[in-house]
């Protein structure tokens, strides 16, 4: 896919879209700053759909179904009783959590977040509540997320859990099946709550040892008070265990939409869920794969922004990653082994001009949002006495760095430490980056500087 420079709005238009979309948005809190701590250094994360729907990949019977394929249920729509006989086929034997885990190592990625149940309400786990799950429902019969919990465990990666709190089509309480069972506003929401939802994510911190997060998704009729039902679970189970911005109460840090890269900095956690082609569960026709260039651009993009990228793959029913999706993350990953110290821990950018220009004579789009214009030549991200420029395009001959009052003393580049060329212009640092630059893909330059913090 090409990469199109489409307008974007500001941050303050950002921060209020982003309010309106999802919930839970956090106030200070010294004992949250210390459960963020890990997410905040790991950057880069595995994000997995996978259920039954990987197996219509996107067609029933024949016809193809538009649209993200783990909706297929709801966009065809799939009766109960027939989307039900897809556990009978669900037979995944190609499988392999400790090769899904190394995958995610493979590719520099800190932290993995799974579908343990998404809104066709189908578990990936064995649970005492509901039989529709992956052990008691299919031939199968294992439990895919202790698989992958000890498959964690064994390799220290951090396991985090998305559960459909809200939305469970399989039920007649659920939210979200209107074709089977009637309109939401005529169901006993609190009875599916209560019967399955709670009890379910009991389940999950329970019995897969330490859950780095629970991914709460798409919150429907998510009342405060119910909201606050799902933090004490989580709480009182596993005190550590972060809560994502989708509960629809305030949760550790913000999620922004699917895909969506905020135009500015923040100083706030936050994390954008992002495809890897245009679909979260397999889909067999969507082989329209970001390249790994572009991924590399998203994930320093968000690194210099503050975020987080949870990066999706959709496996298929035979339990395989597609192997599009593993060699595109295999290349990021050889890129961040020698250029993984401009991202895991570092900081947002001190200066914020290379991000993009405000529209000059206050330009506003339909909804009225002003207007940014984003650039996308090169990033800057920070640890304490360094600046670590990336470039995506060779810059400039004399590239000027922003305006800093700071003394500059030692210029570097990442991958081999070859030391760059620099100079004193009119008060600003000018840096020689050699020609042709090094890694056409991405270049990253360490700027070391006195007193520790950027003053401008
Ligand atoms: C939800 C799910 O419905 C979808 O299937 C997938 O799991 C995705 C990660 O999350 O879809 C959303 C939820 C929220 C927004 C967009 C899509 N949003 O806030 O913009």
């Amino acid at each position: 896919m090409k990469r199109t420079l489409c307008l974007v709005v500001s941050l303050s238009v950002f921060a209020a879209a982003a309010h309106s979309l999802v919930a839970g948005a956090p106030q200070p809190d010294p004992a949250r700053e210390q459960r963020l701590a890990w997410f905040r250094d790991a950057k880069y994360g595995m994000f997995i759909h996978w259920g039954l729907y990987a197996i219509p990949g996107g067609e029933w019977k024949g016809r193809r179904i538009p649209g993200i394929g783990e909706w297929i249920m709801f966009r065809t729509p799939v009766p109960v009783k027939e989307y039900e006989r897809l556990a009978t086929e669900f037979n995944p034997v190609k499988f392999n959590a400790d090769e899904w885990v190394r995958l995610a190592k493979d590719a520099g990625m800190r932290y993995m977040v799974i579908t343990s149940k998404h809104h066709d309400g189908f578990a990936l786990f064995k649970s005492k509540v509901s039989a529709y799950n992956v052990v008691d429902a299919t031939p199968f019969k294992r439990d895919i997320l202790k698989e992958l919990a000890d498959a964690c465990a064994r390799q220290n990666m951090r396991l985090g859990f998305y559960y459909s709190q809200a939305q469970d089509w399989h039920e007649p309480n659920g939210a979200g099946n209107t074709w089977d069972f009637g309109q939401d506003d005529k169901k006993d929401y609190d009875q599916y709550l209560r019967s399955k939802s709670e009890p379910q994510v009991k389940e999950l911190l329970t019995g897969y040892g330490p859950v780095a997060l629970i991914w709460f998704d798409t919150p429907r009729m998510m009342t405060p008070e119910r909201g606050k039902r799902f933090t004490d679970i989580v709480r009182s189970t596993q005190p550590d265990t972060l809560i994502d911005g989708r509960l629809g109460t305030e949760g550790d840090y913000r999620s922004t939409g699917d895909n969506v890269i905020p135009s500015n900095a923040s100083a706030e956690a936050w994390e954008t869920p992002a495809t890897i082609n245009h679909t979260w569960g397999f889909r067999k026709d969507d082989t329209d794969w970001k390249s790994p260039g572009q991924i590399t651009f998203k994930l320093v993009d968000i690194v210099s922004k503050g975020g987080n990228y949870l990066l999706n793959v959709g496996p298929t029913s035979e339990g395989v990653i597609p192997q599009a999706s593993q060699d595109i993350l295999r290349t990021v990953g050889r890129w961040l082994q020698s250029n993984g110290e401009a991202i895991y821990g570092a900081g947002p950018t001190p200066f914020g001009e290379e991000l993009g220009e405000s529209s000059a004579r206050g330009a506003k789009n339909v909804r009225g949002e002003a207007l940014v214009y984003p650039q996308t030549e090169w990033r800057v991200t920070t640890k304490p006495g360094k600046l670590y420029f990336t470039f995506f395009e060779e810059p400039r001959a004399g590239f000027p760095l922003p305006a800093m009052k700071n003394t500059v003393t030692r210029a570097y580049r990442l991958a081999d430490r070859a030391p760059v060329e620099m100079k004193t212009e009119n008060g600003r640092t000018v840096l020689n980056v050699e020609r042709p630059i090094f890694d056409p893909m991405a270049t990253v330059v360490v700027v070391e500087f006195e007193g520790g913090r950027v003053q401008r």
